[in-house]
């Protein structure tokens, strides 16, 4: 087989002072941070869609980028196995450990499901060879219920019983392949999980079914030896207007109310938590603290555009506040999937390095800057210091549950008036921030 990307080497770290194009700057996957080397703390993965589907069509034009890969006919099994070459040669040219994939991603959709699942046999075969002798791994799998037609009206959340079945053949079939490929997870992105009036939804009826059809995969899941996370992957809308699984609390708040907190954690994508009018920060907060940071679609948004740009992460403050979190949680069962797509005037295969390489040391600056801060001490310091009156006193007696409603009013009224909390001092940690971020 010959090679597709030709020209393009083996992309090694050369250092912040290179000027080569096709080098790394920041990420050095041997480099060892907080006691771990950064190719652990960053797991990336390459998303079979964008970086091997996507050829920059939009709803005004045609695409620009030839991603037929050397097949003669695009939308054949050729052309599949010739995106398995593309992807295997950019996943090692890169030193990228992991894949994505939407179970339509792999082959082109047959009228009949049968014929689907018959090409997904055989490529997942394919795909399994590709594999050997390499360390490259399937991060997660996730079914395409929101594409074809029959989902118009959602999947689980479907008015339909017939399609539910089709959604439950597709969830069956695609946790199948991400068992065969190794994946760490699985995921469920509910893009036509919502709705577009109150008028026609019964809002309970459709949450209910969509809890239904995630319990029906998790026991499916574990019967077959899926040992992974299953993930929601939270959006507020688009495609739909209002889509159930808006943000982290709420998607957190429905795995708890239909007993699912167990088995499922968060796939939190930083262009989703904008569209919710959160920080990614936020989201990967929210998750953090219930136990429930599991995987990152690593990408950004434009502030100025109200949709999904999915554009490759070039935000160094960002990235340092996400790996933030990621390290104070002890780091993510996940990844960081790189669901992100060229700028359609970005349409050649240097492009595509170009992408990934921007992205992946975005993350690596990111995660070299938040190891600084955690060490810099000082804004730990400064949280510690603020909430410092429940350390002892009425304020232990009250993180203690040692006291009651009165017992606090009695208090509060012997005081007559209580000294100011002490200063937010925001504008000192954020000189913190940037003193670490540019102290070289
Ligand atoms: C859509 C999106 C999806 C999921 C997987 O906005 O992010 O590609 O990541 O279905
Ligand atoms: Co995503």
């Amino acid at each position: 087989m010959s090679e597709i990307f030709a020209g393009i080497p083996e992309i090694k770290f050369e250092g912040k002072d290179s000027k080569n194009p096709l080098a790394f700057k920041y990420y050095d996957p041997k480099k060892v941070i907080m006691g771990k080397t950064m190719e652990e703390h960053l797991p990336f993965a390459m998303a079979w869609w964008h970086n091997l589907g996507a050829n920059g069509v939009d709803m005004f034009g045609r695409g620009t980028a030839d991603k037929s890969f050397g097949a003669s006919t695009e939308g054949t099994m050729e052309h599949a196995k010739a995106k398995v070459d593309a992807g295997f040669e950019f996943m090692k040219k890169l030193g990228i450990k992991y894949f994505c994939f939407h179970d339509v991603d792999l082959v082109p959709e047959a009228d009949d499901i049968n014929e689907t699942n018959r090409r997904l046999d055989e490529i997942s075969d394919y795909i399994l060879e590709k594999m050997k002798g390499t360390d490259i791994k399937c991060l997660w799998g996730t079914a395409n219920m929101f594409s074809n037609p029959r989902f118009m009206a959602g999947a689980g959340s479907t008015c339909s019983a017939d399609v539910f079945c089709f959604a439950a053949a597709q969830v069956k079939k695609a946790l199948d392949i991400t068992v065969k490929l190794g994946g760490r997870g699985y995921v469920f992105w509910g893009g036509r999980e919502g709705y577009e009036t109150l008028l026609n939804t019964d809002v309970k009826f459709e949450q209910e079914n969509i809890a239904k059809l995630m319990h029906l995969a998790v026991d499916y899941g574990r019967s077959i030896g899926f040992t992974g996370d299953f993930y929601i992957e939270p959006k507020p809308k688009e495609p739909m207007k209002h889509q159930y699984d808006f943000d982290a609390a709420t998607a957190i708040g429905f795995l708890r109310q239909y007993g699912l907190d167990k088995d499922f954690k968060m796939n939190i994508e930083a262009n989703h938590a904008t569209l919710a009018q959160h920080t990614f920060q936020h989201e990967l907060r929210i998750s953090a603290i219930n136990g429930m940071l599991g995987s990152i679609d690593a990408n950004q948004g434009d502030p100025l555009l109200g949709w999904d740009t999915d554009e490759f992460p070039c935000n160094v403050y960002d990235a340092t506040m996400a790996m933030y979190e990621v390290l104070k949680a002890g780091g993510l069962t996940g990844g960081f999937n790189f669901d992100s797509k060229n700028r359609r005037p970005s349409y050649t295969y240097e492009d595509m390095f170009y992408a990934f390489i921007l992205g992946m040391d975005t993350f690596a600056l990111g995660l070299i800057k938040a190891a600084e801060m955690i060490e810099d001490g000082r804004i730990d310091d400064f949280i510690k210091e603020r909430y410092s009156s429940f350390e002892s006193g009425i304020g232990k007696k009250i993180r203690d549950d040692a006291v009651s409603l009165k017992e606090l009013s009695d208090y509060a009224l012997n005081m007559k008036a209580p000294a100011l909390p002490i200063s937010g001092k925001q504008e000192y940690l954020e000189s913190i921030v940037n003193n670490v971020l540019f102290n070289n």
